[in-house]
C-alpha cells in the first residue's frame, strides 16, 4: 500500500468507528465467539478506553498491519504480560491525573490468562491496579493449533491431549480459574457467557463502575477447535451454562454475591453432542458420566438450580 492508500483506508475506518471501538472487517472465523464477545465488551467501555491485549487469535485477527479494528489506544503485549504492561499504562495514566477520565482493559484468551500469564494476572490484582482484566475462554491454544489449555475441560479432544485406545481426551480438570482470583479478595470478579449478551455487558458495566483491579470470565465458543457449526455459537454457549458446565457467578471481595440460576438444568450429552470435540463420549459413558459428574458439582457448590 502506498501513502495516499494508507491515507484513504485511514479516514474510512474513523468512519466507521464513529459507531463501535471495536469493529468489523477483521479475519476472525465465521461465528468465532470471541470476536462477537470483545465487541459487546468493547461496546460498554465506549471511547474512553485504553486495551492491552496478550497475544492470541483475537490479537492476531484484530490487528493484522497495516489494519486495525480497534478505533481506541491498543497495545500488544506479550502472551504472558498483558496484566503486566496494564499495571504500567494505568500507573502512568494515575500519576498524570487522568485515571478518572480512561478505562483500561486488559485482555487474553484462556492461554494466555490461566496458564502463561496468570503470575502477572496475580500480581495485578494484588498490587491493586485499576484495570478491568477479560479473559476470552475458547478453552484451548487455538491460534497456534487447538492444544490444551489449563481451562480445556476433562475428556476433550485436542491436539496435544489426543482421543486413543487408552485416552478419552483431556486428563484433566479445568482450572478454576475465577475462584483463583476472586481468592485475591478483589473488588469484582464475574463469569459471563456471550450466549447471553445482556448478562455480559451489565457485568462489564459494574466491573468498569467500580475502582481497583477486576476480572470477568468470558466463556466464548470456537467452532473451529470445537468442531462444531459457526451458527450454533450461541446455542452452545447457552447449553453450557444450562448443564452447569460454565456457571454465571459474582464475587465481591472474596464472597459469592449472585448466581444466574439455571431453571431447567440440562444434560451434559445436550451440550457434547453438537461439538466434535467430545464426540468420542458417545461411545465412552464412563468418560461421559465423568464429564457430568463435574457439571453436577459445579451446580451444588455454586446452587444454581
Ligand atoms: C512465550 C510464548 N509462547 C508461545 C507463544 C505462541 N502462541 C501464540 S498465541 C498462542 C495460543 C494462545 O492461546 P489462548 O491464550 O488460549 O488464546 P486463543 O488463541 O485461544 O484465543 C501461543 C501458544 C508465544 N507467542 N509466546
Ligand atoms: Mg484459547
Amino acid at each position: 500500500m502506498n501513502n495516499d492508500e494508507l491515507n484513504k483506508t485511514a479516514s474510512q475506518t474513523a468512519e466507521h468507528f464513529d459507531e463501535h471501538c471495536f469493529v468489523s472487517g477483521h479475519t476472525a472465523c465465521a461465528g468465532c465467539g470471541q470476536s462477537l464477545a470483545a465487541r459487546l465488551v468493547a461496546d460498554v467501555a465506549g471511547k474512553n478506553l485504553m486495551v492491552v491485549n496478550a497475544t492470541g487469535c483475537l490479537e492476531v485477527f484484530s490487528t493484522k498491519a497495516p489494519e486495525t479494528a480497534w478505533g481506541i489506544p491498543w497495545v500488544h503485549s506479550l502472551f504472558e504480560n498483558a496484566a503486566a504492561v496494564a499495571s504500567g499504562v494505568e500507573a502512568a495514566l494515575r500519576v498524570t491525573g487522568q485515571i478518572d477520565k480512561v478505562r483500561v482493559i486488559a485482555q487474553g484468551g484462556d492461554g494466555g490468562t490461566a496458564d502463561i500469564g496468570l503470575q502477572a494476572l496475580s500480581g495485578m490484582l494484588e498490587r491493586g491496579h485499576d484495570v478491568l482484566y477479560v479473559c476470552y475462554d475458547n478453552e484451548a491454544y487455538m491460534n497456534t493449533g487447538i492444544q490444551r489449555s489449563g481451562l480445556t475441560p476433562l475428556n476433550t479432544n485436542t491436539t496435544t491431549s489426543p482421543i486413543g485406545s487408552n485416552s478419552s481426551g483431556n486428563p484433566k480438570f479445568k482450572k478454576p480459574l475465577l475462584e483463583i482470583c476472586a481468592a485475591h479478595k478483589i473488588p469484582y470478579a464475574a463469569s459471563a457467557s456471550v450466549g447471553y449478551p445482556q448478562d455480559l455487558q451489565k457485568k462489564v458495566k459494574r466491573a468498569l463502575d467500580t475502582r481497583g483491579p477486576k476480572f470477568i470470565h468470558v466463556h466464548v465458543p470456537c467452532p473451529l477447535g470445537w468442531a462444531a457449526e459457526p451458527s450454533l455459537t450461541l446455542e452452545i454457549a447457552k447449553l453450557a451454562v444450562a448443564c452447569g458446565l460454565f456457571p454465571l457467578v459474582e464475587y465481591e471481595y472474596g464472597k459469592v454475591t449472585k448466581v444466574f440460576k439455571i431453571g431447567a438444568v440440562k444434560p451434559v450429552a445436550d451440550y457434547i453432542k453438537l461439538q466434535g470435540r467430545f464426540k468420542h463420549l458417545a461411545k465412552n459413558q464412563e468418560a461421559l458420566s465423568a464429564l457430568q459428574k463435574v457439571a453436577d458439582q459445579n451446580i451444588e457448590y455454586y446452587g444454581l438450580k
